[in-house]
């Protein structure tokens, strides 16, 4: 035959065929490390591990834009873009096992290494979180090994090209068909035996009956939810409550197991508590918002609940903590998640008779497993991230100076108290309102301060002031809405709040890192004018 190397029909069937045994090998490795990591425990699933991984060694620049720009959503991205990578190298290691099958498999042996060292990287872990990446490089190598073996073997001396070739081919299509259909069923039975993993946790939740508190909380005041189209709730219902964390795999903790360590430095009486015994204390129930440090302005992360819980402070006092002015020698209060999440607030703020409550309940049930249960921190004022732990399961008490905690590590100051800021619901921006009265409102906060003024201004005139909502106590946020007679063409909505103390809401303009964004909401609208008159 004189055809070049171009015509070479056998080197894309190498190619092609190669590519599709990695893919597929790959898919039973995943298969076999998800069954295993249903046994062992979710978080040493491969994708999840490195997931992990890559979360807490991604720059907190590259986080902030993810988050800005995917929200929520950022986890599902980032599991995809894990498994598209695996894709590719899979692809890749098909390939090369077809040249040299050695060299193909040690890659694909490999990922398992890889996906090992970041299992056993993450925190919490046992030498068993390394079986579910061994196991599917394993499994992977396997069959690769042997889908690689069919798809080379040699044409038998003599026979014709295409008879026997292509019988050669439907043997091997069956075999992948087939390694594809038992890592369905792998994966399959792995979803399985996952949620019959966590079944305890689901139940412990659902048998749960909160306890009345002791101290309720006043009936939220009926003028605090303001009757505008488009503001936000005062109360924002669970499911909708914003989410923001580290966790890719939402840790599921049976009440039951549950205990709690609190000790340290100046704990003359280390407590160590059940989840019983926790719910056996009074219990107060207070309305509090809570919002995120990586909130832009006139972003999403903030959101307004009524938490059930234990005042935190008298479990402290009960360890025999002394808060820094009265001697204490621990500044800082470290809470750990059963993630491994660290938190570190001020003892201080958390012992100066404000409602810092370890939280069980959340508008009148169990806390979400999201948002924490079976407990979690939640301290009026300060921002999640120095304060609002979920998951928790232990409190440790030191100093500043000896201890930072994870996003401390990361950039963001050691102290985060929440900047006072408001935020424009209605209209959105680029909304096209009709000329005449238009209603602007939203929401403002300042938490522990509370919000004593709104105000508004178009096209950069004069601030007009709000009408406010019924304040509901100093720890929540306060609606306002103010009426504009609004004239055709563009305009530039502008809002800024003025806390409790009297301080107005700083106009300068600075992002989120290292201790929350400042600046004035701006929201630009182009109103239409109204019938009979001309643009
Ligand atoms: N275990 C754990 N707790 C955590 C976090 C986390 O990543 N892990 N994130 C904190 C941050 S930054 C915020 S703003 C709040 C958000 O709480 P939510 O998700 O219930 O709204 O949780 C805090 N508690
Ligand atoms: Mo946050």
């Amino acid at each position: 035959m004189t055809t070049g190397v171009k015509a070479d029909p056998g080197r894309r069937r190498r190619v092609l065929g190669g590519a599709v045994c990695g893919l597929v090998a790959a898919c039973a490795g995943l298969a076999v490390a998800e069954l295993a990591s249903a046994a062992v425990r979710p978080e040493a699933s491969p994708v999840t591990a490195v997931g992990g991984a890559v979360v807490d060694r991604t720059p907190v620049g590259v986080k902030e834009w993810a988050i800005r720009e995917f929200g929520t959503a950022d986890k599902l991205l980032l599991a995809l873009g894990i498994v598209l990578a695996l894709a590719a190298v899979a692809a890749l290691a098909g390939v090369l096992a077809v040249r040299h099958l050695p060299a193909g498999i040690a890659l694909a042996g490999c990922f398992g290494l890889v996906g090992a060292a970041a299992a056993l990287s993450r925190p919490g872990a046992t030498w068993h979180d390394a079986l579910p990446s061994l196991g599917g490089g394993l499994a992977a190598a396997g069959v690769l090994y042997v889908l690689v073996s069919v798809l080379t073997r040699p044409r038998p001396v003599g026979a014709p090209p295409g008879g026997a070739w292509s019988l050669d081919r439907r043997g091997f299509g069956r075999l992948v068909g087939a390694a594809l259909v038992a890592s369905a069923g792998i994966g399959y039975a792995g979803r399985r035996l996952g949620a019959y993993g966590s079944a305890g946790a689901t139940a412990s939740r659902a048998d749960l009956v909160l306890p009345e508190p002791a101290v309720p909380a006043p009936p939220v005041p009926p003028g605090a939810q303001l009757p505008v189209p488009g503001i936000s709730p005062f109360i924002t219902p669970n499911g909708d409550f914003y989410r923001v964390d580290t966790a890719l795999v939402v840790p599921r903790v049976d009440a039951d197991t549950w205990r709690l360590r609190i000790h340290g430095e100046g704990v003359s009486n280390p407590l160590e508590l059940g989840f019983r015994e926790l719910l056996a204390r009074p219990l107060v129930e207070h309305d509090i918002t809570l919002c995120c440090v990586s909130n832009e302005v006139g972003g999403p992360y903030a959101g307004n609940a009524r938490w059930l819980g234990v005042r935190l402070a008298d479990l402290l006092r009960e360890a025999g903590v002394r808060p820094p002015s009265r001697g204490g020698p621990a500044d800082q209060l470290v809470a750990r998640s059963v993630d491994g999440m660290t938190i570190g607030t001020p003892v201080e703020t958390v012992m100066d008779g404000r409602d810092a409550l370890l939280a069980v309940g959340m508008n009148g049930e169990p806390l979400p497993f999201a948002h924490g249960f079976p407990v979690r921190m939640v301290v009026p004022g300060l921002y999640g991230y120095v304060s609002a732990c979920k998951w928790l399961t232990e409190l440790r008490l030191t100093t500043f100076a000896a201890y930072d905690a994870y996003w401390v590590r990361r950039s963001w100051a050691q102290q985060g108290p929440v900047k006072t800021q408001s935020r424009i619901d209605t209209p959105r921006p680029s909304a096209e309102p009709a000329e005449g009265r238009v209603a602007v409102a939203g929401v403002a906060w300042a938490q522990h301060r509370g919000i004593a003024r709104v105000e508004v201004r178009v096209d950069a005139g004069p601030w007009q002031e709000a009408r406010l909502g019924a304040a509901d106590g100093n720890d929540t946020w306060r609606e306002w809405v103010w009426e504009w007679e609004a004239t055709a063409g563009p305009h530039t909505l502008e809002v800024r709040a003025t806390d409790g103390t009297g301080a107005v809401q700083t106009g300068v303009r600075t992002g989120t890192v290292p201790d929350g964004a400042t600046g004035w909401h701006s929201v630009p609208v182009r109103v239409r004018p109204g019938p009979g008159r001309k643009a």
